[in-house]
């Protein structure tokens, strides 16, 4: 009801504001036996992480994770995990001029309309850092859907503002803070970067998440479909605005004869589905994309009220980020994790006797995974 917990059977409650002493989670649910440390979270922390380009927020996070329970001698034990970081560089001096009034774009004024109530430090609940124990309890369930299923979950960024990558190339994605699969264009992005952060403004992005490896048959028709827990968990990181799963959009143009996605002994013929069909898994990647709006927090002095109503002009300070898509990839991939772990604890428990069925399609006949 509070809408702090996520997930059915495995389940993860956050807590924790970007200017309190720190933020966590509990995760519950997990199956026993799956090898955990602390230094497991370092990558994915690392690649949403602040301070990582200079086109990102320069807030400095160590961003460690203390096991507080639920793994005993570096496996899980099937008990409560519970995930803590301690918040060490927030600067609540930078929020004092907003004391009173409400940003536009922001969740201050909905959060005020709701709870009646606000700590106008920082961003709070509605803050990115919010989005630190999605990750790392998305790499909780990466692991175990690698371990038991071989799935590989991987994202990149598709567009920043209008630029959009001439050539895709998965393998480059990691080689360069934006997320970016074509290489060429790195230079280009840096510019336009430097240019919106200097004019103060900030801008949107589109994100690309695909999971490999997925077996058929996850997902419950009809109100637990696996595109619409996916929509949701993706939905419900800040700053998204659009979700589009499969072609997404797209559909919207295409025809019936070219979007149905052929099946021959070798393969599927294309994956415009996304990976799914009737809200259950197909065996093919499952593919989604994101649209994340520009941040609000601005330099830029725009006209707002305040707490009595008042017309006020309203300047952020701080250190936001231009351009939040930068940071979102690894929040989109533990999304995905965390869906699927899910789905796949229901579909064991309902029909995990149920045996294989013929005929069973390859993922793909061999042809390329579309870029967009
Ligand atoms: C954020 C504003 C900035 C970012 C923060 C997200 O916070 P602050 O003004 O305290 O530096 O640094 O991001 C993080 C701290 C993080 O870990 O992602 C916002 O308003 O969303």
């Amino acid at each position: 009801m509070a809408g702090n917990t996520f997930g059915t059977l495995f389940t993860f409650t956050s807590f924790g504001e970007s200017h309190g002493p720190a933020i966590g989670c509990v995760i519950d649910g997990c199956p026993p036996g799956l090898s955990l440390h602390s230094e497991d979270f370092s990558i994915d922390l690392g690649r949403r992480a602040t301070g990582r380009s200079r086109h990102t927020s320069q807030r400095h996070e160590s961003d460690s994770v203390e096991i507080l329970s639920g793994v005993y001698q570096g496996r899980t034990t099937g008990t409560p995990i519970a995930l803590l970081i301690r918040n060490t560089d927030a600067r609540s001096g930078d929020y004092s001029n907003l004391l009173d009034r409400f940003r536009p774009g922001h969740a201050d004024y909905t959060y005020w309309q709701k709870y009646g109530i606000r700590d106008p430090h920082g961003g709070g609940r509605a803050s990115a850092r919010e989005t630190t124990m999605r990750v790392a309890a998305g790499v909780v369930a990466k692991k175990w859907l690698f371990k038991h299923h071989g799935i590989c979950i991987r994202g990149c960024m598709t567009q920043l503002g209008s630029l959009r990558p001439d050539r895709f190339d998965w393998d480059e994605v990691e080689n360069n803070s934006f997320f970016w699969p074509d290489p060429g264009q790195i230079q280009k992005l840096e510019t336009y970067m430097n240019a919106l952060r200097k004019s103060g403004d900030s801008v949107g992005a589109r994100l690309r998440v695909v999971a490999e490896g997925v077996p058929p048959g996850w997902g419950e028709p009809v109100y637990g479909k696996l595109d619409a827990e996916l929509a949701a968990a993706l939905m419900s990181i800040n700053a998204v605005k659009g979700v589009g799963i499969g072609d997404g959009f797209d559909v919207i143009e295409q025809s019936g004869s070219i979007h149905r996605d052929e099946m021959t002994p070798q393969g599927f013929l294309s994956n415009h589905a996304g990976g799914i069909l009737g809200g259950i898994s197909t065996g093919q990647a499952i593919t989604a994309s994101i649209a994340l709006k520009p941040t609000s927090s601005l330099r830029l002095p725009a006209r707002s009220v305040d707490l009595n109503g008042h017309p006020v002009d309203v300047v952020s300070k701080g250190r936001h980020d231009p351009c939040v898509g930068i940071r979102a990839t690894p929040i989109t991939e533990a999304m995905m994790a965390l869906v699927l772990i899910d789905q796949a604890l229901r579909h064991r428990a309902q029909c995990g006797d149920v045996p294989p069925v013929s005929p069973r399609i390859a993922a793909d006949a061999g042809l390329d995974t579309p870029s967009e």
